[in-house]
């Protein structure tokens, strides 16, 4: 018996890759998340970057909550069995009006990880609409072989090294996954996917949490680090992340230098650049 998606949910996401829109957090919730991400970029007087995008449930007592919230988890069990790993947090913000893009690309070439069935699951902390650059996707393209891919380090894509399929994706067959605010998708981490330039007059915000069964391994890395988030690790191939007692717990803080260092090194494996993007 699923414990929150529907049969059909569950299907749909095998064969095609996908699945959104999953509800999440109601109105005010949403509102409160976005205003301690938004009061913590008020406070460093810039919006969130850098290292700070990555690993952020290290940073954030608020994310290490967010990301063991028992709908998420529920769906994430449905669609992987009951014990699991968070590998990352991501933040994706594309401010108003802004150009900031995510090329066509798949992320299980990049990031290491022995894990067919690692799940991106992507929540919306700000409308997520077509003129906003919401994310597409190409269905199906998880089951196929990866495409090639080339790093164009372009100022203006959001991935590490601006890498992009080498060969046209036919957009006719792709699905926009608009999201409203609190509302999550779930994407394999196999399926192509992009997103456009945000031409509205809001932030379009969210962040990317990234789940994955407990035998999974990391191939790439000599180390690397996950949070147990349900169930029990009997494989203990990944560190476990301390769980912060407050924002900016020295402890975590101190471990996510250590875990930033790492997945630089392993997002960046064999590119003829290094910019301080991570994504
Ligand atoms: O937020 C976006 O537009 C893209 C995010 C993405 O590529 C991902 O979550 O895997």
């Amino acid at each position: 018996m699923p414990k929150l998606l529907s049969e059909d949910a569950i299907a749909h996401y095998r064969h095609a890759g996908y699945f959104f829109p999953v509800p999440i957090l109601c109105a005010e919730e949403v509102a409160g998340f976005r205003r301690r991400l938004e009061a913590f970029e008020a406070q460093q007087g810039q919006p969130i970057q850098g290292g700070h995008r990555n690993k952020s449930h290290l940073l954030f007592k608020w994310l290490d909550d967010l990301m063991r919230h028992r709908r998420i988890l529920d769906a994430i069990e449905d669609l992987i069995g009951p014990d699991i790993l968070c590998w990352n947090t991501i933040f994706w913000v594309k401010e108003a009006r802004s150009p900031n893009y995510v090329s066509w690309h798949q992320d299980l070439n990049y990031w290491g990880l022995d894990a067919p069935d690692l799940i991106t699951a992507w929540l919306a902390f700000s409308p997520a609409t077509v003129a906003s650059g919401c994310m597409h996707v190409l269905p199906g393209s998880h089951t196929e072989k990866p495409l090639p891919h080339d790093d164009t380090f372009h100022q203006d894509n959001m991935l590490t090294r601006g890498q992009e399929i080498a060969v046209e994706v036919d957009e006719s067959k792709t699905v926009a996954m608009a999201l409203e605010p609190g509302e999550m998708s779930v994407h394999n981490a196999g399926i192509a996917h992009a997103s456009g330039p945000n031409t509205s007059d809001d932030r379009r915000i969210g962040i990317s949490l990234h789940y994955m069964p407990t035998r999974s391994r990391q191939v790439v890395g000599a180390w690397d680090s996950a949070a147990l988030v349900r169930g029990a690790d009997r494989y203990r191939h990944f560190e476990p992340t301390p769980v912060p007692t407050c924002d900016m717990d020295p402890v975590s803080v101190a471990f996510h230098g250590k875990a930033i260092a790492a997945l630089h090194d392993i997002l960046y494996q064999g590119a003829e650049q290094q910019t301080s993007r991570m994504g």
